[in-house]
């Protein structure tokens, strides 16, 4: 899943893709290997402001039109806000990514049985203003996978298909370091839940802690390919990166050398 985030804030891309650019970008990610794009209108870094649905809907759905007249890869719209997700899926996208996964707003889950969608259901502790402030856990994978098994059931009891829900472990929404490393070291076990899982490690802070010479978001692709490895190895379906051309040749060359293994 490539990443365009059409935002001026956004923590590793912000302000780069704007009007023209921003179908230069989605293009080139596709040509790079992308099998799925991810749109967004509004960052969700600790610290972002949030923006106005209108100002959301007018940043996104022109590109999500274009790319789905293009008709290459199917678009999933990063979105915590059902009226966003109803203007995607009315210009073309398919997926409702929402970091919130599905609490934002009182009719977030009716929204999305109504559309028919894909919901990506992500777990984060706190929100985007402060979500880092401290967060806490006795259990980190018990408590993730808990509560996606919880908002999973909360969909389905909303209507939407069984087969239309995705789980993300939401690697650094409101996690130190440690919380990070001890999740992206037990996917199998969200895994296990039942569901499809995205993983969204690409660029993320914890690898400029892990190695501080990726300060810039921007150097930090090995690292980011590095925990995409790992969740391919656990099993996740999907995982979504800023560096689509590095990613795909890595996973390429792991899936080849996995199919080795069998005679
Ligand atoms: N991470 C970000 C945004 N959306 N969605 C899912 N499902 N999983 C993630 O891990 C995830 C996400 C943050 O990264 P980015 O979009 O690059 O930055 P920003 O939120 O600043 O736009």
């Amino acid at each position: 899943m490539g990443i365009l985030n059409l935002t001026p804030d956004s923590f590793s891309d912000g302000g780069l893709y704007e009007g023209a650019a921003a179908l230069v970008q989605a293009r080139r990610m596709i040509a790079q290997g992308a099998d799925l794009l991810d749109l967004g209108g509004e960052s969700t870094r600790p610290g972002a402001d949030p923006v106005p649905a209108e100002v959301e809907i007018a940043r996104v759905t022109p590109v999500i039109a274009a790319l789905a007249q293009d008709g290459t890869a199917p678009i999933s719209v990063d979105t915590m806000k059902p009226a966003v997700a109803r203007a995607a899926m009315a210009a073309g996208a398919t997926l409702w990514n929402d970091v919130t996964a599905l609490r934002y707003a009182p009719d977030s889950a009716d929204v999305a049985a109504e559309l028919g969608c894909q919901v990506v259901l992500m777990h984060m502790q706190g929100e985007p203003r402060t979500m880092q402030a401290a967060p806490r856990y006795e259990d980190v994978v018990g408590e993730v996978c808990g509560f996606l098994l919880g908002r999973a059931e909360a969909a389905l009891a909303a209507g939407v298909a069984r087969d239309r829900i995705w789980l993300d472990p939401g690697i650094g929404f409101g996690k130190t370091l440690d919380h990070n490393l001890t999740l992206l070291a037990h996917l199998e076990k969200v895994c296990a839940l039942g569901f499809p899982v995205l993983l969204g490690a690409s660029r993320k802070r914890f690898i400029a802690a892990l190695h501080p010479a990726a300060d810039a978001p921007a150097a930090r692709a090995p690292g980011s390919i590095a925990a995409a490895l790992a969740g391919a190895a656990a099993g996740v379906a999907a995982v979504r990166v800023h560096d689509v051309g590095e990613t795909a040749q890595a996973l390429d060359v792991w899936s080849a050398i996995e199919g080795a293994r069998r005679p």
